[in-house]
């Protein structure tokens, strides 16, 4: 029944003749993704400092250390600093860790249940996505110091990044600091963001490889979803709405999904054979959790292809509650709203203690 809906929607196979090579073809992959949809960053940094400061109070209940650390990006002469939070547990052993790109610089936080999640073992590393680049497009660009850097002396180009790009860019460097705490398991790094920064996650894993496992919680439109056939939001709808986001190369699809060189599922199979997992919630028709769940299907290929198991699923659309937790592709649908809540937070740490 699923391929005969992908062939519906004439979406195509993400494998072709030359995948057998995988590791060639996901490169050319993330180039056209990089090249029409999310951008190319214009420079390169050359290096990162930090300080610490560490939180002068107790901790969740003294089992975990809390601090705020100050990373600062150098670009030749010009630097950029943005403030990440990092939440230990206390361990004898090396601890996994995730990387939240949050809405907030607030911890606990809505979206960071910081607490449960240490008492699990776990760390995060977050950080709050407006204060790498704000979340508009900035006319007077003194106003957003990071993307003033990126642009100093270079004209804008169709394919150059899109604030998705530049803040999954941010979370390797949160990545690059990560690593280098004694405390950390470097195996064990986990990419995580909800809605417009669940988007933000798919495209860090995808690009950077330390990132054991990407997790997307409801990210529906140009994130996880398939475009073609998707209902609630549509690239249409996307690019007029948050221009910014993306290269400006991808405003030329709003209405043409048909003529996309790829499709989202593409993005999935792109952090192949690295794990990944897409979380929808019931009520979250904007999103389109079909069309998220299609795309699990749709990426599963490439890793069978690869001997590995991708998406174990029923032949059959899901409905709430559905968790399928066996493949490299994790999966959930819970009841509910578009929210990062505490029950989807749980599902991924069940399936982190199964896969890692
Ligand atoms: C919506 C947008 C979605 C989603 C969401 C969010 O308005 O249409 O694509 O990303 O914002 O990030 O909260």
């Amino acid at each position: 029944m699923l391929s005969r809906i992908l062939q519906d929607r004439n979406v195509m196979s993400v494998w072709d003749e030359k995948s057998a090579k995988w590791e060639s073809r996901r490169k050319e992959i993330i180039e056209l993704l990089c090249r029409e949809e999310y951008g190319f960053m214009p420079k390169e940094h050359d290096k990162l400092t930090w300080t610490e400061e560490a939180a002068p109070y107790t901790f969740c209940a003294g089992r975990a250390t809390h601090k705020k650390v100050t990373l600062t990006v150098h670009f030749g002469e010009a630097s950029f600093s943005f403030p990440v939070y990092a939440s230990i547990p206390k361990s004898k052993e090396k601890v996994p860790f995730f990387v939240l790109i949050n809405f907030r610089d607030n911890v606990p936080d809505r979206y960071l249940p910081v607490e449960e999640i240490c008492d699990h073992g776990y760390a995060v590393i977050s950080f709050c996505y407006n204060d790498v680049t704000m979340d508009k497009q900035a006319k007077d660009l003194e106003k957003d110091p990071l993307v003033e850097i990126l642009f100093r002396g270079i004209e804008k180009q169709p394919y150059h990044a899109g604030k998705i790009r530049i803040w999954a860019w941010a979370a390797s460097r949160a990545l690059d600091y990560a690593l280098t705490l004694e405390s950390l398991d470097p195996a064990r790094a986990f990419v995580i963001g909800h809605s417009r920064l669940g988007k933000t996650a798919l495209v860090a894993g995808m690009l950077d490889e330390r990132f054991a496992l990407a997790i997307s919680n409801d990210s529906g439109c140009s994130g996880a979803a398939i475009s073609r056939g998707k209902k609630g939001e549509s690239i249409r709808n996307i690019t007029e709405a948050f221009p910014h986001w993306f290269c400006n190369n991808y405003q030329k699809y709003a209405g043409k999904e048909a003529e996309l060189p790829f499709d989202q599922h593409y993005l999935l199979a792109a952090i192949a054979p690295r794990l990944v997992y897409v979380a929808s919630a019931e009520e979250d028709t904007w999103a389109d959790p079909d069309s998220e769940y299609l795309s699990c299907y749709a990426s599963g290929e490439v890793y069978s292809k690869l001997g590995l198991t991708g998406f174990v699923c029923e032949d059959r659309l899901p409905s709430a509650p559905e968790i399928y937790h066996e493949g490299r592709i994790g999966y959930h649908l819970r009841t509910g709203a578009h929210y990062l809540s505490r029950e989807d937070w749980n599902y991924y740490m069940d399936y982190i203690k199964k896969h890692f």
